[in-house]
C-alpha cells in the first residue's frame, strides 16, 4: 500500500512539472457554461464550430455549402456542382448512378481551407465565384425518354439564370454548371440546354477511350426500327447531338481514344469525322507529349468558342481508375490527366462533366472517384481562373523557389545529355 502511494504521489509529481506554470491541467474537466441558447450570439456560435475537417460534415463536393438549387431560385449561385445519378443507358456494366455520392465522398480533402491549386495559382474556393454544391436531379431510373426531360429541363433551369457575379458579354453571363455522372449520355441534355440558351452550337472537348458518336446502327438493337428510345445510350448520345446541330461541327476534339472500331475498317471514324471531331488517340501521347496533346487542343478551340468540356473517367487507365463502366487499356494517367487540364485552362468553358465514375467497380483505396474529384476541382479552377482573366484581374503565377530549383534540375539534365 505504501509503496503504491508512493508512486502515485511521484507519478502526480511529473505530471504537475510537465503542466506550464498557471495553465490548467490536461486532465482538468472544465466548467462548460449552461446558457439559454437564445443568449448565445450567433458569432460565437459561429467562430467556436463553424469549420470542418477534411473527414467531418455531411458529405457535399469539396465541403461547399448543399443548396437544391432546382428549388432554391432564390439563391443565386456562379458555378454549381450539379449530381446526375443516371445509369441506365450504359452498354456494358452499370453502376454509374452512384457516381455523383462517390465522387463527392472522394472530394473530401478539398477544402477551402487547404484549396490553392499549386499548379495554377489560384485557390477556387477563395476567389470571386460563388460556387454551390447544388445537389442531385432526381432522375427516374425507369423510363430513359423522362429521365432526358428531366435533365435537360434541369440544366436548362439552372443555367438560365442570373448568375451572382454577373460580368457583361462574352464573360460570365449564365451560371456554369460541372455535373457529376451518371453515365455519358448526360451530356445530350447538357448540350441541348446550352445551345439553347447560348443559341449557338457548343464545341466539345470530349476526354474518352470511346468516340461516343456511334451511330445507333451500330449496336446490335435489331428489334428497335429508328428513332426509338433505344438510340439513346452513353455511346450515341454526341451521334444525336451532332443530329440535333448541338455541337459545332469542325472546332470539336475527342482525345484519349482507344476503343476498338466496329467491322473490319474505319467506318466509325468516317462516321466520327462527318460529325467534325479531331481525334486525340491515347498513344499520341507518347509522340507528342503532353504539351503536344495541349498545343492541339488549344489549336484546334481556341480561347472564345463555348467549350464544352465532357471527362470520361475511363480516358485515364484502368490500372488507375478501375471504377468506370467500359474499361479500356493502355490509357492515360491521371497526372496526365491532369497536366493536360492545367495546359488547357484558357478555354472558353461553358460547362463540364465528369462521367462513368461506377464506385462498385472501384478499388478499396476509390482511386476511381479520386481521380473524377480531382478532375472536377481542375475544372473548377479553371472555370474561376478564367473569369479572374476576365476581369482583368489575372493572377500572376509565381512558385517562390521550386521555379529556380527546377530550372536548376533542368539545366543539370541538358548538361548531362550533352556530354553524353
Ligand atoms: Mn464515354
Amino acid at each position: 500500500m505504501r509503496l503504491s502511494a508512493l508512486s502515485l504521489s511521484t507519478c502526480c509529481f511529473c505530471l504537475a512539472a510537465l503542466v506550464r506554470p498557471g495553465s490548467a491541467s490536461f486532465y482538468d474537466n472544465p466548467e462548460v457554461e449552461v446558457r439559454p441558447e437564445t443568449e448565445i450570439p450567433l458569432d460565437e456560435l459561429k467562430a467556436k464550430w463553424d469549420f470542418d475537417w477534411s473527414f467531418s460534415g455531411i458529405s457535399t463536393f469539396g465541403h461547399l455549402k448543399h443548396v437544391k438549387c432546382l428549388t432554391t431560385p432564390y439563391e443565386p449561385f456562379d458555378i454549381g456542382i450539379l449530381g446526375a445519378p443516371f445509369d441506365t443507358a450504359v452498354s456494358y456494366r452499370p453502376g454509374a448512378r452512384f457516381g455523383p455520392r462517390a465522387i463527392r465522398a472522394a472530394s473530401a480533402r478539398q477544402t477551402s481551407f487547404r484549396g490553392f491549386n499549386h499548379r495554377a495559382a489560384v485557390n477556387p474556393y477563395q476567389s470571386w465565384a460563388q460556387i454551390l454544391d447544388c445537389g442531385d436531379i432526381p432522375v427516374t431510373p425507369f423510363d430513359n425518354a423522362l429521365a432526358l426531360h428531366q435533365m435537360t429541363t434541369a440544366y436548362t433551369e439552372l443555367i438560365s439564370r442570373r448568375p451572382l457575379s454577373f460580368s457583361n458579354p462574352p464573360s460570365h453571363t449564365h451560371p456554369k454548371l460541372i455535373s457529376l455522372g451518371g453515365d455519358h449520355s448526360i451530356a445530350l441534355a447538357a448540350l441541348r440546354a446550352l445551345q439553347k440558351v447560348h443559341g449557338r452550337p457548343i464545341a466539345v472537348l470530349h476526354f474518352d477511350a470511346h468516340l461516343d458518336t456511334w451511330h445507333p446502327g451500330a449496336y446490335p438493337s435489331v428489334w428497335s426500327t429508328t428513332p426509338t428510345q433505344a438510340d439513346f445510350t452513353h455511346g450515341t448520345m454526341f451521334w444525336v447531338a451532332s443530329e440535333e446541330g448541338l455541337i459545332a461541327n469542325g472546332s470539336s476534339v475527342h482525345a484519349g481514344l482507344r476503343t476498338r472500331l466496329s467491322g473490319n475498317e474505319w467506318g466509325d471514324y468516317d462516321n466520327d469525322e462527318r460529325q467534325g471531331f479531331l481525334r486525340i488517340e491515347a498513344d499520341d501521347i507518347d509522340a507528342v507529349g503532353v504539351s503536344g496533346i495541349i498545343e492541339l487542343i488549344m489549336e484546334r478551340m481556341g480561347t472564345e468558342t463555348p467549350v464544352y468540356l465532357s471527362v470520361d473517367i475511363d480516358v485515364i487507365d484502368p490500372g488507375l481508375a478501375p471504377g468506370t463502366g467500359t474499361p479500356e487499356p493502355g490509357g492515360w494517367t491521371t497526372r496526365e490527366l491532369i497536366a493536360i487540364l492545367r495546359g488547357i485552362e484558357g478555354l472558353n468553358v461553358v460547362g463540364a462533366d465528369v462521367v462513368e465514375v461506377a464506385p462498385a467497380y472501384d478499388g478499396m483505396g476509390e482511386s476511381t472517384a479520386l481521380a473524377g474529384a480531382q478532375v472536377a476541382y481542375e475544372i473548377l479552377t479553371s472555370m474561376v481562373k478564367r473569369g479572374l482573366k476576365d476581369r482583368g484581374e489575372e493572377v500572376i503565377l509565381t512558385k517562390p523557389g521550386s521555379q529556380k530549383i527546377l530550372s536548376k534540375a533542368k539545366a543539370k539534365a541538358k548538361a548531362r545529355r550533352d556530354e553524353l
